[in-house]
């Protein structure tokens, strides 16, 4: 018996649920795809496909503060069109939906498509009885280095933070401080939170309204450097040490902060310039031996081509999650390593604990993995997810689980509905909207 190889999955009249491919229709069969919003701490949008075997794969679709866009695209325009299809077909899936979309790329679309595609993969983990990363060529490491966020609004505090995180496992820390005159800064625990409910440092303040926050670029590039400096007095050479920019400054300025902080060695600079424009960052390199990481934003791999190709960055921060799913995130990766550029795949809390886990397996497998960024899911939150995943010893491992390793109890997830939830916004001092 063969399987008919591109046929059109079955019509709202084919009632036929057999398995006879002679009759046009796969062995197996996508019978359901359903879309789960909950809010445990903070909102996620999960994707639930169901096989005609019985078998469930789950998706990542979480885009803070436009969780219900995805929600409706998944439902609405994509789920039906899944229906009838065969599972394991997850390359010619992704580009149907990509490709059969018309209207491609966006964070809306690639979170809906990155849902299906990790669905897939948990699915096809499952049938196989192997974890994700045995599928992806198998582990190249024993786990995966990561970094934790170490902030805080003064030095003491971001010292006890950074030693908080040491304690922890951490053998690599991520450092944001409060600035002199700027009320609040992305990144800093120990703020007062404007709105909402937090239980770690998540920017997105519940509520209908995003919260306003102010900056100041100039006072910004004066003080960083005099952070690290501090730091590097206090915890030694060794430490591997990370900043976020934001996206906030000019190339020039970024230029300016790279080289002011080359004495203290960082393990990378990350978003120093608004991804938008990546002739920029030619201009960045050219002024600065300080590592580059950028693309938290980026929704697919055609995004890094200039970056990769001039090699004009160091780290690729793709999520799964926005970025279509573990195929794209296994193909920029293979383009990467032709240029020595190495994985830091981003890894927030609202990349759920099903997407985290779609990185860590391609992580595990790729040769050219760099650390990935960790930040704990909330209890409440492992309340919803079951997580297979390990952290000992600053390594992140996902577990031996067939397929992704997570598995959602949606009884306790429809105990958390969703809550509006929005991402501050940023303005100079003069008023004028800047990147937050
Ligand atoms: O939703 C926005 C967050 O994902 C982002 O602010 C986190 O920049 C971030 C990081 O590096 O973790
Ligand atoms: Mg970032």
């Amino acid at each position: 018996m063969q399987r008919r190889p591109c046929a059109a999955p079955r019509t709202d009249t084919d009632t036929d649920t057999d398995t006879d491919t002679d009759s046009g229709e796969y062995a197996v069969k996508i019978i359901s795809a359903t879309v789960i919003v909950t809010s445990p701490s903070r909102n996620f949008v999960t994707l639930k496909i169901t096989t005609d075997d019985g078998v469930t794969g789950l998706g990542d679709a979480t885009l803070n503060g436009r969780e219900l866009a995805v929600a409706a695209y998944l439902s609405e325009h994509v789920a039906p069109l899944l229906t009838g299809r065969d599972p394991h077909r997850i390359e010619d899936t992704w580009q149907f939906l990509y490709r059969g979309g018309y209207w491609r790329r966006g964070p809306v679309t690639m979170a809906a498509i990155a849902a299906v595609d990790m669905a897939l993969w948990d699915i096809k983990g499952k049938v196989a009885n192997l974890p994700v990363y045995q599928l992806l060529g198998g582990a190249s490491r024993n786990g995966l280095q990561t970094y934790g966020h170490a902030s805080g609004r003064d030095l003491p505090e971001l010292f006890d933070s950074i030693r908080q995180h040491r304690e922890l496992g951490f053998t690599a820390v991520r450092i944001q401080t409060a600035i002199p005159g700027v009320r609040a800064v992305y990144g800093v625990a120990a703020q007062p939170q404007a709105s909402g409910e937090r239980y770690d440092y998540e920017p997105a303040g519940r509520g209908a309204y995003p919260v306003e926050e102010d900056w100041d670029t100039r006072a910004y590039l004066r003080h960083l450097p005099t952070v690290f400096e501090a730091v590097r007095n206090e915890f030694g050479p060794e430490l591997p040490l990370l900043h976020d920019g934001h996206h906030r400054m000019t190339p020039i300025q970024a230029a300016k902060l790279g080289k002011s902080l080359e004495p203290y060695d960082l393990f990378w600079l990350e978003d120093c310039t608004p991804a938008e424009n990546q002739d920029s960052l030619r201009l960045v390199r050219q002024h600065t031996t300080t590592p580059l990481a950028i693309g938290e934003v980026f929704n697919t791999v055609w995004d890094f081509q200039t970056l990769i190709r001039e090699q004009l960055i160091d780290y690729v921060r793709a999520a799964s999650t926005h970025f279509g799913g573990i195929s794209p995130l296994k193909k920029v990766m293979d383009f990467a390593a032709q240029h020595q550029i190495k994985s830091g795949f981003h890894g927030p809390t609202d990349v759920s604990p099903v997407g985290l886990a779609a990185q860590l397996h391609v992580g595990l497998a790729i040769h050219n993995f760099g650390i990935q960024e960790y930040m704990e899911h909330s209890a409440k939150t492992n309340t919803v997810f079951a997580q297979s995943l390990t952290f000992v010893d600053g390594l992140l491992h996902p577990g031996e689980q067939p397929g992704l390793g997570v598995e959602i109890d949606e009884v306790a997830a429809a105990t958390f509905p969703y809550q509006p939830a929005y991402l501050p916004y940023n303005r100079l001092n003069d008023g004028t909207m800047h990147d937050w």
